[in-house]
């Protein structure tokens, strides 16, 4: 007799009754999401506005970054504040910060409502912590983050169907971006079969996968395909291949009217090719330059969260970040003088493995 076994049929079921209970304790909910938000940030905000609203909580959302072009098309539930000193007020008994694996992710309102800074009238805002960030400090009264989970929009459609909320029209659409963007239209690791069973229920309830794609990635100017084909065309390649490395200045961004927005998924579409393991891509911001890493995925892939941690950042095994000091070409030099060695050795050990389970 055979048995099939698979770690993510094991993995135990995600608990949602913590997050759901101090949701219906509270009344007015603020809720947040990291800078310069991706599809799970958004979407989850999103969909949490609607799960409070549903609810007949008061609820405001505040983002200290614009929503990116890229995003344009999600229609919000509610106007989105850029700081808590926009909500004029307005005094919430419950903030829920989603997808921050640390709160200064949040920007520095959130930071300082993290560490009990807050406008003296409020008094104390206890924090709901939703996210799938392993290196998240669990900084809130109740924490719902998951690992293992593929998306913090996996953990907010849980919390929304144990409060009775179908995944079905707006809501449905809201989790299916969060789901769809961290798990990379449902191609990386973070694609596991409770992140594809939610997906598939929330197509079940009516969403238009065909409709969704046309509005969500059929949507580039052609500045930004052609600032694509420019960075494309120099990328570079070290260790044998196995880094590649895209490097990316506001003068060129400026050069093709981009914004930084068009760059996403850049990171991820390079991986495309054979050789790499990881890829890199190190972009000017402000005085300094912030990087993105991206590994194949997978237990045994590169550990590029170790190598962000070691430059102040941090993320996912596979999927990590960090801001530096440095103008783009230093940044990369920094970068790679830790990243190189890593991947050695990452090839090294494959070798052995591999070597053991030929013997
Ligand atoms: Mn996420």
């Amino acid at each position: 007799m055979t048995t099939l076994k698979s770690s993510a049929q094991n993995d135990p079921p995600f608990d949602p009754s913590a997050a759901a209970e101090l949701l219906l304790q509270r009344r007015k909910i603020l809720v947040t999401a990291h800078v310069n938000p991706d599809g799970d940030a958004l979407g989850s905000l999103c969909a949490l506005a609607r799960i409070c609203l549903g609810l007949g909580k008061e609820v405001r959302l505040v983002c200290q970054s614009e929503v990116p072009d890229f995003l344009s098309w999600v229609e919000l539930p509610c106007p989105l504040y850029s700081g808590y000193a926009e909500l004029g007020g307005w005094i919430p008994d419950l903030a829920v910060f989603l997808d921050c694996g640390r709160p200064e992710r949040a920007g520095t309102d959130g930071k300082e409502l993290a560490r009990g800074n807050v406008p003296p009238a409020w008094g104390r805002v206890d924090i709901l912590n939703i996210d799938h960030h392993g290196d998240n400090p669990r900084f809130g009264l109740v924490n719902f983050v998951e690992e293992k989970a593929g998306a913090t929009a996996e953990l907010v459609g849980l919390l929304a169907e144990r409060l009775g909320l179908a995944l079905s029209g707006p809501l449905g659409e809201n989790i299916y971006l969060g789901l769809s963007a961290d798990s990379g239209n449902f191609s990386f690791s973070s694609a596991t079969p409770n992140l594809f069973s939610m997906a598939a229920r929330i197509v079940r309830n009516g969403l238009k996968v065909e409709e969704f794609i046309a509005k969500s990635e059929n949507n580039w100017s052609p500045g930004r395909m052609r600032l694509w084909g420019e960075l494309l065309l120099h990328l570079r390649l070290f260790a044998e291949g196995r880094v590649v490395s895209v490097l990316i200045t506001n003068d060129m961004l400026a050069r093709y009217h981009c914004k930084p927005g068009d760059l996403e998924g850049l990171v991820s579409f390079v991986r495309h090719l054979r050789s790499v393991d990881v890829s890199l891509l190190v972009r000017e911001r402000g005085e300094g330059s912030k990087i993105s890493l991206r590994s194949m995925g997978g237990a045994r892939s590169v550990n590029v969260q170790r190598v962000a941690a070691h430059l102040g950042g941090g993320g996912h095994r596979s999927a990590a970040a960090a801001e530096l000091p440095l103008p783009p070409a230093a940044a990369e030099k920094a970068v790679l003088e830790i990243l190189l060695p890593a991947v050695e050795e990452f090839s090294a050990a494959t070798l052995d493995e591999i070597g053991d389970s030929a013997l």
